[in-house]
């Protein structure tokens, strides 16, 4: 791959630390919040609580909630959470999309029980927590968007090779990527990211948390998920 293509690539996983980051101070700023946790906060879509939800479910819980959105994009945010790939959100999958990067209010957000009784048909969360919560989803969706469109114009360069792409990442040529591999890739175009700013690009790729991004993983993420280009 040449120096322009690697920059390409450069500038595609800037874009998407760029949209992490953002997100993450949003995850932090509703883990201040007094009566914000994990458990209500599924429950809100949940509303059955069967401990999972279909994409037509999470549609119509956050419509209820007074978030509108369409079906396609529900699907690309379960394309990004749905690590187990059957095509539910799980609570598990769940929390761990909705944990900051930062240990520090990770832990702060694990150590919150259930703290509010929810009577049936009112809201676990004060108006302002569920104004940020709503918030938050909003940016989950207007990210997937905007890390769809990146991958629209991944694609429409011509000289994009994907297979070339991988391989200027897998420095050691062991056939994966590892976190090392990718501040090494970063480091040779002059471009320095933090470790936390690398975990997350890592997160995005490795779907199934191994600390390694095969081949398979890395073209599942670059690919456009939907036809539209946002
Ligand atoms: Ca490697
Ligand atoms: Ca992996």
């Amino acid at each position: 791959m040449d120096k322009k293509e690697s920059r390409q690539l450069m500038e595609v996983y800037q874009d998407f630390i760029r949209l992490e980051k953002d997100l993450e101070r949003q995850k932090i700023e509703i883990t201040l919040r007094e009566d914000y946790n994990l458990i209500d906060a599924f429950g809100l879509l949940d509303a059955q609580g069967k401990g999972y939800i279909s994409p037509v479910e999470m549609r119509e819980s956050l419509s209820e909630l007074g978030l509108r959105c369409n079906i396609d994009e529900v699907h690309l945010v379960f394309e990004k959470f749905n690590t187990l790939g059957d095509g539910m959100l799980k609570y598990s999958e769940f929390s761990e999309a909705m944990m900051p990067q930062d240990q520090h209010y990770a832990r702060l957000l694990g150590t919150k029980k259930l703290q509010f009784i929810t009577k049936s048909g009112r809201c676990p969360f004060e108006q302002a927590t569920l104004q940020k919560y709503l918030l938050l989803w909003d940016m989950i969706i207007q990210n997937e968007k905007a890390a769809d469109s990146v991958r629209h114009r991944l694609f429409k360069r011509e000289r994009f090779d994907m297979r070339s792409a991988f391989l200027s990442c897998d420095i050691n040529n062991d056939g994966t990527i590892t976190l090392s591999e990718l501040r090494q890739f970063m480091f040779d175009m002059d471009c320095y990211v933090s470790s936390d700013d690398l975990q997350m690009l890592m997160n995005r790729f490795d779907k199934n948390r191994d600390g390694r991004i095969t081949y398979q993983e890395f073209e599942g993420e670059l690919t456009p998920k939907s036809p539209f280009n946002y």
